[in-house]
């Protein structure tokens, strides 16, 4: 009992390695023997392995390989092919999309050739893998709720690196491969578009990130809390009306007059991690195709306050000489 009482998993069962349910025709077998690691079954399940792969999963992992290893190439090239060079300036190297004037055409290799070449096999490598998500829950008679969740994220990937580039008209839109530049391109973006803070999908998706930082935290501790009484055993506790359950609803309940059911926790945990992506692609959609200026945006709807009188009037940067090419 004593061993439920700290933050980590502290008790292993042990038994004989297994494989899993048989799998019947269409499927492909699974890889690799499984073995038992001490280390692992501290933060979860001791067993490592089988993984099944099956097509879709080779397909997946062979173009997310070649698009890194394509990334790795372009980004030691622009140190001159000196390894040390990569490793000391890594988080600054990046391959870069094509530059504005090539549009939506297909550029010289070394002019976003190669980051439109990667930014394919990326695509091909997350679809593939959300197809490959979607088959195995069915195959294991599950719903298919973690492959919807992915697909919320994949919603923002491609909204990034694909239909706000498309409806800007440019590739070169498009976030670059690399660690700095990407951190640097949210950056520029946000001040080429009148600061992304007054984007009030950003602040949606803000606020859905957050709460589920917060969610997470209060449900996780809950558990937590209940172990000892099984609570952790969710399932069972949502028939078997026992202690844990009942003290981890009434202490909410006690705290904040509300409690979530064993069973609804899990929808808001699922609906605040997917409405994050969800919500932060329709703003970034709607930046620099629909609202050019989030702040002048919210001054025109009343949402930011506009600078009292005794300044000169705000003027619209994008309409300044300046901003002209
Ligand atoms: C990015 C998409 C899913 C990713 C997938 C990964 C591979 C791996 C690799 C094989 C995470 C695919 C997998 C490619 C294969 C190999 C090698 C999910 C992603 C499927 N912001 N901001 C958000 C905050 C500011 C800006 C979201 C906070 C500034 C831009 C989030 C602050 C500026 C964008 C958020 C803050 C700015 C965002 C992201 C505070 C300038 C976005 C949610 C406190 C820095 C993105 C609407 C997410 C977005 C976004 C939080 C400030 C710019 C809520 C807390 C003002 C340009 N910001 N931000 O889940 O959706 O990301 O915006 O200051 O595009 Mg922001």
């Amino acid at each position: 009992m004593a061993d439920y009482y700290n933050l980590f998993t502290t008790v292993q069962a042990r038994g004989p390695v297994h494989h899993g349910t048989e799998l019947g025709p269409g499927n492909s077998p699974r890889f690799g023997h499984p073995v038992l690691f001490w280390l692992l079954g501290k933060i979860g399940n001791a067993q490592l392995g089988p993984i099944y792969l099956g097509g879709f999963g080779v397909l997946s992992l062979v173009c997310g390989m070649v698009a890194f290893n394509i990334i790795g190439l372009n980004m030691l090239a622009s140190v001159n092919w000196d390894p040390v060079q990569l490793v000391r300036q890594l988080f600054w190297l990046a391959l870069e999309p094509p530059p504005p004037e090539y549009g939506l055409s297909m550029p010289p290799l070394n002019q976003g050739g190669w980051f439109l070449i990667v930014g394919l096999l990326l695509s091909i490598s997350v679809l593939a893998w959300w197809v490959r998500m979607y088959r195995r829950a069915i195959a294991l008679g599950m719903g298919t709720h973690v492959a919807w969740a992915f697909a919320a994220a994949l919603w923002l990937f491609f909204v990034l690196g694909f239909f706000r580039p498309i409806l800007m008209g440019s590739w070169g839109e498009a976030v670059p491969y690399g660690i700095f530049p990407h951190l640097d391109w949210t950056a520029a973006l946000s001040i080429r578009y009148g600061n992304l803070f007054y984007n009030p999908f950003h602040a949606l998706s803000i606020v859905f990130l957050y709460g589920s930082v917060l969610l997470f935290a209060m449900h996780g501790a809950t558990i937590l809390a209940v172990t000892r009484y099984g609570g952790e055993r969710e399932i069972e506790q949502i028939v078997d009306r026992g202690t844990a359950s009942e003290r981890a609803a009434l202490f909410w309940r006690w705290t904040m007059g509300f409690n979530a059911s064993m069973e609804s926790i899990h929808r808001w945990a699922w609906w605040f991690a997917v409405l994050c992506p969800l919500t932060g692609g329709i703003g970034i959609l709607l930046t620099g195709t629909v609202v050019d200026n989030w702040y002048l945006w919210a001054i025109k709807h009343g949402v930011a306050p506009p600078y009292p009188n005794v300044f000169p009037a705000v003027i619209d940067p994008a309409l300044t000489l300046g901003a002209k090419p």
